[in-house]
């Protein structure tokens, strides 16, 4: 059984959504970010960033047991291990792997500076916006791409569609005005929202 340590987060989503996608028996270990838990002498000797998704699968390969940081290869990890969502021919296309990162590294790296600014005290409102900007413009992009194309990886479900909800599911909660003037990102985001490992997935409460 996989052990995942997570919070509520675009990152901790990320990996949760995948595991119950996936359907691997699992069990959730919450770290309370705001107590500081991930900065405890237990959770760093698993992730000495201090920083969530983990996760330990006493299965590993070679029958191994793995402890794993960063959601996207926990993601690519899981996909490999189950031999879902992340089709052949999208593993070795390097536009999806281009545009899989942007979302890994552009679009949760600047929501999450958003975010983190504006939990301040004082935040400040130009650099909320200027990065707000910059998510938006981001989020255009993709809103271009999905005219043409059902899911983030083309025609397919793939480990792009559950990198991406989170990141969308929390900027649309937390700072929608960023979120505008992408009505082919709200169709698939309903799309994808519907489905019920995804609503599992952004359930705290099981898992
Ligand atoms: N690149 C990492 C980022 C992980 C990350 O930044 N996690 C945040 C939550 S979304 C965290 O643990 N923050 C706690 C902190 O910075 O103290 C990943 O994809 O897993």
């Amino acid at each position: 059984m996989i052990d995942l340590y997570a919070a509520p987060t675009s990152n901790g989503l990320r990996a949760k959504i995948m595991l119950d996608e996936t359907g691997l028996d699992y069990t959730l270990h919450p770290v309370n970010l705001l107590e500081g838990a991930n900065k405890s002498e237990e959770y760093l000797a698993l992730n000495p960033m201090g920083l969530i998704p983990t996760i330990i699968d006493p299965d590993g390969p070679d029958g191994t047991p793995m402890t794993l940081t960063q959601s996207m290869t926990i993601l690519t990890y899981l996909a490999t291990k189950t031999g879902k969502f992340m089709p052949d021919h999208l593993a070795t296309d390097m536009i999806f792997w281009r545009n899989t990162m942007s979302i890994a590294t552009d679009m949760t790296g600047v929501l999450m500076a958003i975010l983190t600014i504006g939990r301040m005290e004082n935040p400040h409102q130009p650099t909320v916006d200027d990065f707000g900007a910059r998510f938006n413009r981001y989020l255009k992009y993709w809103n271009g791409l999905m005219a043409d194309q059902k899911y983030a990886g083309a025609d397919e479900i793939s480990i792009a569609d559950f990198a991406f909800y989170p990141v969308v599911y929390r900027a649309k909660a937390v700072v929608p005005q960023f979120t505008v003037e992408c009505p082919n990102i709200d169709r698939w985001y309903e799309e994808i929202g519907a489905r019920s490992g995804v609503q599992k997935g952004l359930d705290f409460s099981q898992g």
